[in-house]
């Protein structure tokens, strides 16, 4: 039987999401497209051929023609949706962050906990996306050595909003870099410093941050959310016998009056559209199996990711290089992605 999928948001990630569920994932059906803005939900929802729209997020969970739920509305609305499908016993990709607080992911964890199974899978990507999965096979491997360091760059033409500061970048954009950091090195990050350069304008410059990790590694991020010339994201990972590092991802290359140029993306939905089908169709998988997916991100990475944001952020008001205090993984967690022990 085909999963009946409701999309929970029909702005810029929610209308991405009911794409892929309408084109690219065999054995799912576009169900619902739920927005607060009546129009805009129609508007997705025709465009992709959905059965039905709803403008009460709580009333598309709750109903029983609804299997499971991708939660793309905005951010201050992920925890509390999170809980609501973990009462109601339904499977949810929910996109990222799961909160900017991470006392507040810890209470979506506690509900998961209580529950006893897996409910929320989130919507870190990047874990997908075939050069990490290199990357990560490639230190697995042991080709590499042993890992001494991650460079990282997350780059976007221009910031979402005009008052975007540099902690919206620790908080918004860099908490893809505190996740897939882990996953690749496989290790916790421990310590944290941040630092800006002085743009000439008003907008927001680039933050620069150091990590160290739990196995003595170095991370260094950089945060470019005006770098203007296009949707650029690197990474090298560098061990002691070898490095490995991220290609621009571009399919052609245009040589031309003694020139030669690739061309980058205008932002993440087009570089990592084949990280994000790969994701939905493994929610689906857990949806399908209950058998929760191997390289997904879940509650307690969405609770690491926020803290170490929080560290980040008071590492740039400070000047002062912050420790990350992380609770004890929850054997929940921990332990087989199933259900509980
Ligand atoms: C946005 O929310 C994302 O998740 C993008 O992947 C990231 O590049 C961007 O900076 C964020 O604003």
């Amino acid at each position: 039987m085909s999963i009946r999928i409701a999309i929970i948001g029909a702005g810029l990630m929610g209308a991405d999401h009911a794409r892929i569920v309408a084109k690219d994932m065999p054995g799912a059906t576009l169900q619902v497209v739920c927005d607060m803005d009546a129009a805009r939900a129609k508007s997705v929802a025709d465009a992709c051929g959905a059965k039905d729209t709803e403008s009460d997020p709580e009333g598309v969970i709750a109903r029983a023609d609804v299997d499971a739920v991708i939660v793309a509305s905005p951010d201050f609305t992920h925890a509390p949706l999170s809980r609501a499908c973990i009462a109601a016993g339904k499977r949810v990709l929910c996109e990222k962050p799961l909160s900017q607080s991470s006392a507040e992911c810890l209470e979506v964890m506690q509900a998961e906990q209580a529950a006893g199974v897996r409910h929320v899978m989130l919507g870190f990507m990047r874990r997908y996306d075939q050069s990490y999965v290199e990357m990560r096979a490639a230190l697995a491997s042991g080709d590499l050595g042993r890992a001494l360091m991650m460079h990282n760059f997350h780059r976007n033409v221009e910031t979402p909003a005009a008052n975007f500061t540099g902690a919206m970048a620790i908080t918004n954009s860099a908490p893809h870099e505190f996740d897939v950091v882990r996953h690749v090195l496989g290790t916790e990050l421990t310590s944290i410093t941040a630092h800006q350069p002085r743009r000439s304008d008003d907008r927001v410059a680039p933050v620069v941050m150091v990590l160290d990790t739990a196995d003595g590694q170095l991370v260094t991020i950089e945060i470019n959310n005006n770098a203007a010339y296009g949707y650029d994201v690197r990474a090298e990972l560098v061990g002691e016998a070898g490095s490995i590092t991220m290609n621009n991802v571009a399919y052609t290359r245009t040589d031309i009056r003694l020139a030669s140029s690739t061309r980058y993306d205008g932002d993440w939905r087009g570089r990592y559209h084949e990280a994000y089908v790969r994701q939905n169709r493994s929610f689906a998988a857990f949806v399908e199996t209950d058998v929760f997916p191997e390289i997904a991100s879940d509650c307690w990475d969405g609770y690491c990711a926020s803290l170490i944001a929080e560290a980040g952020v008071k590492a740039l008001k400070s000047g002062m290089k912050q420790p990350i205090e992380m609770i004890n993984q929850p054997l929940f967690y921990a332990t087989a992605k199933g259900t509980l022990a």
